[in-house]
């Protein structure tokens, strides 16, 4: 059996130097003469002549230009990863079943009808990260589903400054468990290595741009942080989820980078199993 690429993903708190990282490690990987399909989540474009209709909602959301409930927050980061899955699979095979169209109804439908998710995941089973692994290539990717559960998880956790309230939309709805959190990104590929960037929430403060997008408060983010180490611990415990490797992002960028390309390189010839699911 062919080796297929490794599916790599950095995780971390903002400002930890994630996009950064996620660029050297870039060039690094073309540099050793393999070849890197990189992707971004949240996604806004998935290509340079459209913007996804998911994409924008979300970053209306995250500029505060809107009020979404959490749990709505929470599927539309997921619908997100669904979206880009999709959205490449029809370009990269040329089908001609879907439109620009037939996708937002797609995502409209499985918003409310919870069984579109079966048609969606048997799409994604050809989707882009799976066929890019197969052709022997290394995926990166610039936040994943580690975050999706973080940051939702952390919104319905108790504020550190005031134990009594969370930052939960007021109403009846429940808070955002891991266990539901969880749900909407089963069976997506799971990545063989995640690089955790961890700096606190201290550091972060003093670094340039903290503050402007909604979720950029220290003390969300010390939730968010509580949130990724819960995850990075089941991740580890799991023998089918990959390797998670906590990264200081709090030292010299250049030390980070060395540390971070150490990891990548051991998985630069490929690997030999199958690719793995989340959660399965
Ligand atoms: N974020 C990101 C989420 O809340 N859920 C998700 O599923 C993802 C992928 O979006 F505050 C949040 C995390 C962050 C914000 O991310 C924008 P970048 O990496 O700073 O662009």
């Amino acid at each position: 059996m062919t080796r297929r690429g490794a599916f790599v993903v950095v995780e971390g708190l903002d400002r930890s130097g994630k996009t950064t990282q996620t660029g050297i490690l870039r060039q690094r990987i073309q540099e050793a003469g393999k070849e890197v399909f990189c992707v971004k989540f949240p996604v806004a474009e998935v290509a340079v002549d459209r913007s996804t209709p998911i994409g924008k909602m979300i970053d209306a959301y995250l500029r505060s230009q809107s009020d979404l409930d959490d749990h709505v927050v929470h599927l539309l980061f997921s619908a997100n990863r669904w979206e880009l899955a999709l959205v490449l699979y029809s370009r990269i095979n040329h089908t001609s079943d879907f439109d620009d169209r037939t996708i937002s109804d797609c995502f409209i439908a499985w918003f409310n009808l919870q069984h579109a998710l079966i048609h969606v995941t048997t799409r994604l089973i050809s989707s882009t990260i799976i066929s890019s692994l197969e052709q022997g290539k290394i995926v990166l990717c610039d936040r994943y589903a580690f975050s999706g559960i973080a940051f939702s998880v952390a919104k319905s956790l108790p504020s550190q400054s005031s134990p009594s309230t969370t930052s939960q939309t007021p109403g009846k709805l429940p808070p955002i468990s891991l266990h539901w959190a969880r749900a909407p990104d089963a069976a997506l590929p799971s990545p063989d290595l995640t690089l955790f960037l961890d700096v606190s929430p201290e550091i972060a403060l003093t670094r340039g741009g903290y503050g402007e997008e909604r979720y950029e408060k220290a003390d969300m983010q010390k939730r968010v942080r509580s949130v990724f180490q819960e995850i990075g611990g089941e991740v580890t415990a799991d023998a089918g989820q990959g390797k998670w490797i906590v990264v200081d992002a709090g030292k010299e960028m250049s030390a980070v980078t060395e540390e971070m390309w150490g990891h990548v390189q051991t998985l630069l010839d490929g690997i030999n199993g199958s690719i793995g699911r989340l959660w399965d």
